[in-house]
């Protein structure tokens, strides 16, 4: 129920609207926003907050980077969508660059993060059937348990987090759970002969930006390659510099048979997404096996060049590593006994609360909100810390201080 006090003002009336004509499948912290700006935001009245979630790592560049923001602009006056049934003179010159940036043979652009990975599942079972020869339909998709990756009906079938799933079944078959960071486990599962791909989240993000054990990604993908299993790595988030490196399994020397990209690919101003493989396995998919009407559209193509651009010429993986090193060694001085832990890498990171006094990390974050920093819980007491990787030092230090004085304040 919104109460009275807060329908009088404008943020009230928002809320209200949305509360009377918008579905219900989102709880969101009680602040409305209307201009960003960098790694700040600012609300319906006026005020400034810094931006600790990024649009859960789509906005990695800053709010309305202004080179992203010119490119849109200026392709939208020209061409904005022809679909796939005709060619434009933007795809392939993003398909050199995109394949080019992260050395892969070629790429399937879609939208959604999601629509990313369906195109991995789908281009792993065609792998499946026309390269490994698994008998027709009896591919199998190993996944980890804690897994987030997206919300489309096949992939909540991976899913074993009741809020994810329930209700929505029947679901999808071919889908085998392992234990996350465990090595035995997916040993034993890759002995299955109709194992065709391994999708794995290389730090899981809803999970509470868990961070696997130092080299578990590159003995998962070596037995993998053992197996003859494609190694599919969901960078949707944990990619595009946001951990301190260009990708995530590049701090393992890891090369993804098949690599999930999203979210950041257009600094947050526009819906992109894609998939990069090899000729062997892209190849797989033939004209009129899968596509979408709004995948690879030339407003899409342009925003993406311009985002990664921006990537390489601000050196964004390099600043995420030193103020995510600089953010978790100050963190890490806060006396509290309410933080249990802190973890992450490059500008990912969360802390871990101890439940005390029936204090959520909801309620931190409503408390931290008011102290001029946003950020949002995963799960009852982890609160996930992911600012634009921009930020700058003088930026870290203040939104530590913010984040001590707000923790400290719940100790008295
Ligand atoms: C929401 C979570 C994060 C992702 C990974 C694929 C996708 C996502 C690793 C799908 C998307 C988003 C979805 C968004 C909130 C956010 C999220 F809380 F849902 F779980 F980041 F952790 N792979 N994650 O993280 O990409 O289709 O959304 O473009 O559903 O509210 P998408």
């Amino acid at each position: 129920m919104v109460t009275l006090a807060v329908r009088k003002n404008k943020a009230g009336r928002v809320i209200e609207l949305e509360h009377q004509y918008g579905a219900h499948n989102y709880h969101p912290l009680p602040v409305v926003l209307e201009r960003g700006e960098g790694v700040h935001v600012w609300d319906v009245e006026g005020k400034q907050y810094y931006d600790f979630l990024s649009a859960y790592s789509a906005v990695n560049q800053g709010h309305c980077h202004p080179k992203i923001v010119d490119a849109l602009i200026s392709q939208a006056k020209k061409l904005t969508l022809t679909s796939r049934a005709f060619y434009n003179d933007s795809l392939g010159e993003y398909e050199q660059f995109i394949t080019s940036f992260f050395k892969y043979d070629k790429v399937l652009p879609m939208n959604t993060g999601a629509e990313a990975v369906e195109t991995a599942i789908k281009l792993c079972r065609k792998w499946a059937y026309l390269v490994k020869n698994i008998p027709e339909n009896k591919a199998k998709i190993i996944a980890c348990e804690g897994n987030f990756h997206g919300r489309t009906t096949t992939i909540i079938s991976m899913s074993n987090d009741p809020d994810s799933r329930k209700d929505y079944g029947p679901y999808t078959p071919g889908i085998e759970l392992v234990p996350y960071n465990n090595l035995d486990a997916l040993r034993k599962a890759l002995e299955d002969p109709n194992v065709a791909g391994f999708l794995v989240e290389p730090i899981q993000g809803e999970a509470g930006v868990v961070v696997p054990d130092e080299g578990y990604l590159k003995a998962a993908s070596e037995l993998c390659k053992e197996s003859n299993v494609l190694f599919i790595a969901d960078e949707v988030q944990t990619g595009i510099a946001r951990t301190g490196a260009l990708l995530a399994c590049d701090h393992e020397n890891v090369r993804p048979d098949v690599l999930i990209l999203g979210k950041a690919l257009s600094g947050g101003v526009y819906p992109i997404s894609a998939v990069l493989a090899d000729n062997p396995i892209m190849l797989c998919i033939k004209p009129n096996e899968h596509g979408s009407t709004f995948g690879g559209n030339p407003l899409a193509a342009r925003v993406a060049i311009a985002a990664l651009e921006v990537v390489a010429d601000e050196n964004l993986s390099e600043n995420a590593a030193q103020m995510g090193e600089l953010f978790r060694n100050e963190l890490n001085k806060i006396t509290s006994e309410r933080i249990e832990l802190i973890r992450g890498r490059g500008l990912l990171n969360a802390i871990v609360i101890k439940p005390m006094k029936g204090i959520t990390a909801w309620d931190i974050c409503l408390a931290l909100k008011d102290n001029g920093l946003l950020a949002k819980p995963t799960h009852d007491h982890i609160i996930r810390f992911a600012p634009p990787l921009i930020i700058t030092k003088e930026q870290i230090l203040e939104a530590v201080d913010i984040i001590k004085r707000t923790i400290k304040g719940f100790d008295k």
